[in-house]
């Protein structure tokens, strides 16, 4: 396994894509995700476009369909939710299919969807990702942070830092062969000098001081934890490694 950390979707490369990807928003769209899948809900289908979820989600019977979709932080207008885990109850989505679009999470999913397996992370699911990939072993795996429009985001690569770290430590492979760019080891350092400040971490960053203004301070302490939820939500895995 080597592993590769873009910080952004548009950092990701086109070319040589990884085998399998990680795309990771911890601020919040992965984090919503991962929580809806342990609450019970059906599917989680992801959309860049607003037209286009509710065009396919017009096909679902509404009594079995969420439509989630948040920009600038905020719930759409005529929207069933926005973009907070805190909406994902087992009472609102069991057995539901959640038709979501997010400003960042969905582009870097976007990014990467053609990969042979493509799966979601946050810090709250870290180790069931991990889990996954050590008894998938993909030849190369790449995480892809969601960033903000374009921009580094804290919050996905400390992210990044602690599946890397977790992987290396369990995989056993030396360092030098394991990180496929300097990323990896900038990002496992970010993580080791954060990990017991994670909620500390997301509250300083851009991210995190916009939810902030918008009062949404339970999401963040919600999102800093650390493998929480033993759920790997994958959302695509074609044929052999
Ligand atoms: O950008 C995204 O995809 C969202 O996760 C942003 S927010 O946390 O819902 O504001």
């Amino acid at each position: 396994m080597k592993l590769f950390i873009y910080h952004t979707p548009e950092l990701t490369p086109t070319d040589n894509l990884p085998v399998c990807a990680i795309a990771v928003d911890v601020l919040r769209a992965t984090t919503t995700m991962a929580t809806a899948l342990n609450n019970g809900a059906e599917a989680v289908q992801v959309f860049s476009d607003l037209d286009k979820l509710m065009a396919e989600s017009e096909k679902w019977p509404a009594d079995k369909r969420i439509r989630a979709g948040e920009r600038g932080g905020a719930k759409v207008d005529g929207f069933d939710m926005g973009n907070s885990p805190f909406d994902c109850t087992p009472e609102n989505i069991e057995g539901k299919r959640i038709f979501i679009s997010t400003t960042n999470g969905t582009r870097a999913l976007q990014r990467v969807e053609t990969c042979r397996i493509v799966l979601t992370a946050a810090l709250i699911n870290r180790k069931a990702v991990v889990q996954f990939l050590l008894s998938k072993q993909p030849e190369t795996i790449g995480i892809v942070g969601s960033g903000w429009e374009g921009s580094y985001s804290l919050e996905d690569t400390v992210c990044a830092g602690a599946i890397a770290h977790s992987l290396l430590t369990e995989s056993g492979i030396p360092a030098t062969d394991f990180a496929g760019n300097d990323e990896v080891f900038a990002a496992i350092a970010l993580y080791l000098q954060w990990q017991n400040q994670l909620h500390q971490l997301l509250e300083s960053a851009s991210h995190g001081q916009r939810l902030l203004r918008l009062g949404v301070i339970e999401d963040l302490k919600y999102c800093a934890q650390t493998d929480i939820l033993d759920v790997v939500p994958i959302q695509r895995e074609l044929g052999v490694l």
